[in-house]
Order: C-alpha cells, then structure tokens, then sequence
C-alpha cells in the first residue's frame, strides 16, 4: 500500500502560480496606478481570487485525467487572455472590450503593428501554464485528487467567499463601482481582468439583445411627440448671433450654483463668475438645472451633445458607447467646424476614448497630450491653472472654426489643493467635504479667469463665445447638515434638495452687450439646440429633448433623471407637489377628472407634466437602448429639407 502523504493538489498550486504571475503582471507590465494602500492591497489579492476561481472548477471532474486536462488548457487559456490583453494595453494604453475585439478598427490597427508589439520576454507569461503543464502530465497521480463531496463543497463555498470578498474591498474602496465607475482601469484594479471580461461580456449581451430586436419603427411615433411637445416653432433672436465664430466650451467640475455670488469667511467664493454675472456680453442663467444620473461628467457631456437624457442606470457612454448619434461634433462638422476635448485625465475614463469616436470628435488631446508632474498635480491630476495654459498652445494651432470642450479637474471631490493655491479659507463645518470645497471652487474660478486671459493674448478671444456650465452637484445629500448652517436654512427638505441641482451656465459672446441673467427654467439638456441656434445652424429633424434656452416658446419644464421636474409653476419630488415659487406644497385638486384619478379621489397639478416627463425619458431611452439611430438618416433628410 501506497503511504498516506499530504497531498496538495495541482488546482491550489496552479492558483498560486497563476496569481502570482497575473500579480506581477498588474503591477509591472500594465500601467495601473496605485493611489493608495487598499488599492495596492486588492490589486494584490484580486489575481488569486480570479485564479482560485478558475481552477476550482477542476474538482468536479470525477476523473483524474480530466482534472488535469482542464487545467492544463485553462491555465493556457488565460495565460493568452492576460498576453492579448497586454498586447493591446501596449498599443491603446486600454483593456479589451468586447465591442472593441469584434467590430472597432482597433482591432485592425492593431493587426499590422502586432508583430512589434509583441517581446520575446512575452514568453515568461506562459511559465506558470507550461509548469502546470508538466505537473498535470508526470504528477497526474500525487496531484489529482478523488474529491468528496466534502472536497468539492469547500472548492465551491471557498471560491464564492473568495468573490465576495474581493468584491467588498473593491466596493469599499470605490463605491458603486459596477454601476457608478465605468472606468476599465478601476474594473480591472479592483475585481481584476477576468471577472471584468465577464462582466464586459454581461453587459455587451444585454446591450445587444435590446439592440437587435429593435427595428425602428418607433421613429415616427418619438418625431410625432416631439414636433408637437418639444419643438419651438419660431427661430429665437438670437439665432445666428454667433455664426462663424468658435465655441469653446468650459465643463467647470463639480461648480454648483449656490456659490455664484456668495461669500466664505467674508471673501468672495467666484469673483470671476460673480465678474460675468454683471458683464455686458454674458448671458447667465441663474435657474440651470444638472440632469446627470450616475455616469455623472460625462452624462453632462452626453445631455450637451445629444440633447438626449442620459440613462438611469450606469453610465451611458460605457454601456452604449458604440451606439449611433446625431450628435453636435458631427452636426458642427457638415458646417466645417474642428470640434475637440481637451482633458487631462485617462483617455479610457468613463470609456470618453470609444464615445468621442461615436460622437464623431476630431481630437481628443487627454492626459497624453500634457505634461503632468507631481509638482503640477493635485487630487485627479493636473491642476487647472497650468492645464489651460498647457491648452492654449492647441487651440492656436487648431484649424478654425472650432468647437471644443474644455473639462476641468481641481474641484473634484475630495476636493484637495495644495496650500500654496488657496485663495481663501475653507469654511468650518462639521463637513470636511463643504468645508474644503470652497477653495477648490475659488481656484477653479481663478483658473477660468486666467484662461480667458490667455484666450485675449492668444488672439483667440474676439472669434469665438465662451460657455462655462458646471458639469453636475459636488455636495451631495450627505453634507445637509452642513449645507443647512451655509445656507442659513434650518433643514434642507427635498424641494431645497432639487433647487440644490442648479449649476450655473454662462454663455459669453464678447462684443455682443446685451447680456442678462436669465432666470426661465432650463437645464443641460437645452445647450444642443442653444449652440446651433446662435451658430445659425437649422436641422428640423434632429432628434432631441431640449429648447434653444433663448426661444420664447420652451417647453416649460425640465426633467431630471429620476422622473423629478421642475416647470415654470411646480417642483416635483419624492411623489409630492410643491409650488416652484414659495416651496409650499401644491393645493391638491379636488374634483376628479379621469378615472384613475377617480379611484384615488385626488389629482396634482403636477400629473400633466408628470406625464410627459415620464414619456419623454422613455423615448430617450428607447433610443439608446435601441441604438435607433442607425435607423435614421439624418444627412438625407437635411437634403430633404434644403
Ligand atoms: C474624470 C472627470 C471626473 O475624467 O471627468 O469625473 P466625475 O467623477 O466627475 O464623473
Ligand atoms: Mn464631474
């Protein structure tokens, strides 16, 4: 009889082996950056969880021979998933995605320059499989083991308890990370690259069965609501004021509206703003709402350039990155505009790199196209001040006219500046967050001031307008205490809670003198049809959601992402109905006019709007989810049109 030895079996050793590699492929092979102990840590741990998870399954074959076998071919298996993906990383600085691997032209460019992306050190990243090999093939009978059910149940129970452990750190450190961050990067950092191409793949086939059952044929009924619901019928004054001239477009992070024209510790908080608010050639619009769900900038990006909603759940520029849009890039284009972001920050955040694409962008100059040091960065990364400086040198060399957009980055939670930036004192509330937010917002106003600056001397100031919109909210709920003593309020209720959703816009025309502050509801959703409009551009049948926020006969309310509204009249929120003005509850209606209504005794003055606000969103995402644009041809019907 054969001695009764320890044994351990190959699955556990190929775990440690491949995890190891995988580590060090992290860390020294991907450019993956490390902010902090935690992300070191499950950037650590996340390879031989994946592994664990891959090699366990081995123990319900029954056989010995097939345990092995599957080992053999998984660990080779994934090797080349973690050796492709490295070759790509090393063209596109980017992880593979699904869409990308089976129709972007990525793949083909990367066809003729894969031979020298390619190392000959490559071939170390197939040791631990070529050692698994060899030990599943001479050991098959000191490693393979006759799993019990015992054996079997702890593989199963271990691996699950590994996942979610995993998961949790990852969620700890970046919270709502499936739904919220849609960063390849921080998928990959945190749940590491197998259970992201999992998650990839889950998200592409949801995505594309919902594409390919539509058909289009919800087109007209979407050009129906919106000719009769949407559209202004009369061009506004000010279409055309603007034509020829190049936009440059400012995405000021996290600036809410609250501070324009407010004092911290007795000093200005935006002296610049508060400069354009009383300015000649400034239009501001003091009652802007944001309408960003969780894809947060670039949802404002996405309501800017589309005038569509973006979506209710995640980030709509990563799920439906290669979707088809009529977007403002590709509409400036025709009238041969150069349109770029300028933003330095990761090309593969929030996936920008695939949706420009989609969104027909020229150029995208991201953190690539700047020089970034330690001394010149804080928090997220390049400090706004030398950003724009570094910018300036684009925009002289770009061909004109231009649209391009600008994404600032200081004033991004948690709102970090180095002493020697600070203007003014941080507020003193129980809320770090608030507190520190005043001077990042300060800097981010002397930034823009200095751009504008820049823009004089560059030349580049007379020729063009300048749009300055804060992206989405930068203190949330969770400061209402704070918030509450700043405002000199006693609590903020959920109607304070949506009148906290202003950002500020500001649209300047230099030499033009008859600005104002315009104080009609609107939101971000209106800026693709504002820009055409003072451009001089028409397109009757564009499809979107949004007033040229200069027309006279706007729809009259704005929805948010969430179903709530705001209108001329009311502020809906939470199921009740306040009165925009006084922030009372709306009087209820008494007298029952439908049916539905009739069983509930009661109707709101909100209900009409209600309606609409919910079919419009619908229709947005129908669009989205339906990739329906494909459906339409936009060129041709502007032939039609001429
Ligand atoms: C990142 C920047 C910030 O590039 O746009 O994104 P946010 O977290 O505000 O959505
Ligand atoms: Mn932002």
């Amino acid at each position: 009889m054969r001695k009764k030895q320890a044994r351990i079996p190959l699955y556990i050793i190929a775990s440690l082996l491949f995890g190891l590699k995988t580590y060090i492929v992290y860390r020294f092979m991907f450019n993956i950056e490390l902010d902090n102990r935690m992300q070191e840590l499950i950037l650590f741990i996340n390879p031989f969880v994946s592994a664990f998870l891959i090699f366990a399954v081995s123990v319900w074959f029954n056989k010995p021979s097939r345990q092995m076998k599957y080992l053999r071919y998984t660990a080779f298996i994934f090797s080349f998933i973690v050796f492709a993906n490295l070759v790509f990383y090393r063209q596109f600085t980017d992880f593979i995605t699904l869409p990308q691997l089976f129709m972007g032209s990525n793949m083909t460019d990367l066809g003729s320059s894969i031979l020298t992306l390619i190392k000959p050190y490559d071939i170390l990243l197939f040791t631990d499989a070529a050692i698994i090999w060899y030990l599943s093939k001479k050991k098959e009978s000191t490693l393979s083991v006759q799993y019990l059910k015992r054996g079997k149940a702890f593989a199963l129970s271990m691996s699950l308890l590994l996942l979610a452990g995993n998961f949790f750190l990852a969620e700890m450190e970046r919270p709502q990370l499936f739904t919220r961050a849609f960063d390849r990067e921080y998928l990959v950092k945190n749940i590491g690259l197998f259970n992201y191409h999992v998650y990839d793949l889950v998200i592409h086939s949801k995505t594309e069965s919902q594409r390919v059952f539509a058909d289009g044929n919800e087109i007209p009924e979407i050009k129906d609501y919106i000719e009769e619901n949407v559209k202004v019928t009369e061009k506004s004054d000010m279409f055309g004021v603007a034509e020829g001239k190049n936009v440059i477009f400012i995405n000021a992070e996290s600036v809410q509206g609250f501070v324009v024209g407010k004092e911290v510790n007795g000093q200005e908080i935006t002296p610049f703003l508060n400069k354009l608010v009383e300015d000649e050639d400034t239009y501001y619009f003091d009652n802007f709402f944001e309408q960003t769900g969780q894809g947060k900038t670039s949802d404002s990006e996405f309501l800017v350039e589309n005038s569509l909603y973006p979506l209710s759940r995640g980030a709509v520029f990563f799920t439906h990155g290669g979707n088809e849009y009529h977007a403002l890039p590709e509409i400036l284009k025709e009238e041969d505009y150069f349109s770029a972001v300028l933003h330095a920050n990761n090309k593969s955040f929030w996936n920008r790199d695939g949706m420009y694409r989609s969104l027909n962008l020229d150029h995208f100059y991201s953190d690539e196209a700047y020089e970034i040091t330690d001394e010149n960065s804080v928090g997220w990364g390049l400090k706004d001040k030398p950003y724009f400086e570094q910018s300036i040198k684009y925009l002289q060399a770009m061909e004109q006219p231009f649209y391009t957009k600008f994404i600032t980055l200081t004033n991004h939670f948690p709102f970090e500046l180095d002493e020697e930036d600070k203007s003014i004192e941080p507020y003193d509330s129980n809320s770090n967050t608030l507190n520190n937010y005043f001077p990042t917002v300060r800097y981010a106003d002397e930034a823009m001031e200095e751009f504008f600056d820049h823009l004089k001397q560059a030349g580049l100031y007379e020729d063009s307008i300048i749009i300055i919109m804060g992206d989405h909210i930068g203190i949330s709920a969770n400061h209402n205490r704070a918030m509450s003593m700043f405002l000199d309020k006693e609590e903020i209720t959920p109607y304070d809670q949506v009148q906290l959703l202003k950002v500020p816009l500001f649209i300047h025309i230099p030499g033009h003198g008859k600005g104002e502050t315009i104080s009609t509801v609107s939101g971000q959703i209106d800026l693709k049809p504002t820009i055409l409009s003072l451009l001089g551009i028409e397109h009757k049948n564009d499809i979107y959601f949004g007033n040229d926020l200069f027309a006279k006969n706007r729809k009259g309310y704005i929805a948010l992402r969430n179903g709530d509204f705001v209108s001329d009249d009311y502020l809906s929120t939470a199921g009740m109905c306040y009165d925009v003005h006084t922030g009372e509850l709306a009087d209820v209606e008494e007298e029952a006019t439908s049916e539905e209504e009739a069983t509930t005794g009661t109707s709101s003055p909100c209900d009409e709007i209600a309606e609409k606000v919910e079919l419009e969103l619908s229709y947005s995402d129908n669009i989205i989810y339906g990739d329906l644009f494909r459906f339409v041809d936009f060129a041709e019907e502007k032939q039609v049109e001429k």
